[in-house]
């Protein structure tokens, strides 16, 4: 039977994805630090759905007949013995690396920050891989990146899976082919963080030959999966602060509770958009489908589709009648891009993405309304800004929903 030790299990992509995996006969194991609840309260934030501790979450889980799922309380950062210990006990056949930190907006609040997430970043990914090569095993690591690690350049060119072939020009005019990682462009130190990480994989899987898969995820939205939605003890975090949440599932709960959805700038920019559904689908897929030992590292686009940020408001605002905010941006970034991703790889296994589409939105609503009670509204503000140069979060317009 394969053994998955999902690292980051905790978390909103990491729980349903252990839940999916389990429930597919694999057997699962979790590690975490719990670091994304300390920042919770750090941030005097919370999720809004009310998320039971993991031995809560593991309890229900086996009560409900899909058996027990080892919980490793560690920090693979800092904690390097520990890992090595995890994994000669667990002996996983593949490893889903989700353990990082991962806000961007949180990764530029301010020097600690910043070295809080290259130090966890950095060296949670570099430990799990020398720790790989040190135990001479052969699990399949499947990392989780970002469709970010590429930049907004503004490029129509769709964005390939990871590497691009050029071509470097000797001095006598020969032409000498390459194939390269694609040149990154990160636009936060999360995202520079990313970057760095796919140069550990290139020199790993080459060195060592470990077999590895990098997935450059979109923003996720929704929040429930069939699994999470078993038990309200399995609800998955949804998290809608101005350092956690992300674009769309934010302008949800804030068309709910009547505040103005806080479009950055002009909203001009596109970014790439995932299903938390499809989320665990594809990293099913990739382990499905591992490298050979001596591959490169073989990377997909985990895209479904690409969007503006101001579509996106407009959806959410004609939808819930809402009314959308232009707020200075407090991020260095294009204010317009054009953006296309080929999802070629994960398409060609078969999967069929979930769209947006307001119909989708129904269940978080719904799940949204029912846990307004749990509304703060001082966490909605994002309050990190990129340069001494931006401005925090003036309102320069308001429209209604039908100028929307
Ligand atoms: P999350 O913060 O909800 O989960 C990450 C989990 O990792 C948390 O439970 C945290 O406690 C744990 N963790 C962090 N550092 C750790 C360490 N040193 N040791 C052990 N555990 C540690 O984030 P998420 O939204 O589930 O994202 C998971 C991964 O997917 C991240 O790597 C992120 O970069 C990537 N990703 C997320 C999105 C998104 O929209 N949520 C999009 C693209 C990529
Ligand atoms: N934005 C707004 N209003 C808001 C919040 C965000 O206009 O209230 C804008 C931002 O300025 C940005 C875009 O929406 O242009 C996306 O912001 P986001 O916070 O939804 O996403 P991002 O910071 O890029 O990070 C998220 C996850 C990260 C993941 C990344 C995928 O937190 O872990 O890697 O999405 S990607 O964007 O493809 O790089």
């Amino acid at each position: 039977m394969e053994s998955v030790l999902v690292l980051g299990g905790d978390g909103f992509c990491g729980w349903p994805t252990a839940l999916y995996l389990s429930a597919r006969g694999y057997r699962v194991g979790i590690l975490d630090n719990l670091s994304r609840r300390r920042i919770d309260m750090e941030l005097k934030a919370d999720s809004l759905t009310p998320i039971a501790s993991m031995s809560d979450r593991l309890a229900i889980w086996a009560r409900l007949g899909h058996g027990d799922m080892p919980f490793f309380e560690l920090d693979i950062a800092r904690d390097y013995d520990g890992l090595r210990r995890v994994l000669r006990e667990f002996k996983p056949t593949a490893i889903v690396h989700f353990a990082e930190q991962r806000s961007a907006p949180y990764s530029m609040a301010g020097s600690t920050h910043k070295r809080y997430t290259v130090d966890n970043n950095i060296s949670g990914t570099h430990n799990l891989l020398v720790a790989l090569v040190e135990l001479d095993m052969d699990a399949h690591i499947v990392h989780l990146g970002t469709v970010g690690v590429y930049g907004y350049d503004g490029s129509e060119v769709p964005m390939p899976e990871g590497y691009i072939d050029v071509e470097v020009i000797g001095p006598d005019g020969t032409r000498y082919p390459r194939s390269i990682l694609y040149p990154t462009e990160p636009g936060s130190i999360y995202h520079m963080t990313k970057s760095m990480d796919q140069l550990m994989f290139q020199f790993f899987a080459h060195n060592d030959r470990l077999r590895i898969t990098d997935l450059h995820q979109g923003i996720v939205w929704g929040i429930q999966t069939h699994e999470t939605r078993l038990h309200d003890m399995l609800i998955n975090r949804f998290d809608y602060d101005g350092d956690y949440g992300t674009v769309l599932n934010r302008f949800l709960v804030q068309a709910v509770m009547r505040h103005p959805l806080t479009v950055h700038g002009t909203g001009g920019q596109t970014r790439g958009f995932i299903n938390i559904n499809d989320t665990v689908r594809c990293l099913h897929l990739a382990l499905q489908n591992p490298p050979k030992k001596g591959d490169r590292v073989k990377i997909f686009n985990q895209v479904a589709e690409t969007k503006r940020v101001i579509d996106v408001a407009q959806m959410v605002a004609r939808h819930t009648d809402a009314q959308i905010a232009f707020v200075d941006n407090p991020r260095k970034e294009a204010a317009e891009n054009d953006l296309a991703v080929t999802n070629a790889g994960f398409q060609g296994l078969g999967w069929e993405p979930v769209l947006l589409h307001h119909e989708q939105l129904r269940e978080t609503l719904e799940i949204v309304r029912r846990f307004r009670f749990r509304y703060a509204p001082e966490t909605v503000a994002a309050r990190s800004l990129w340069t001494r140069e931006q401005k925090p979060g003036v309102v320069r317009k308001k429209v209604g929903n039908r100028h929307a």
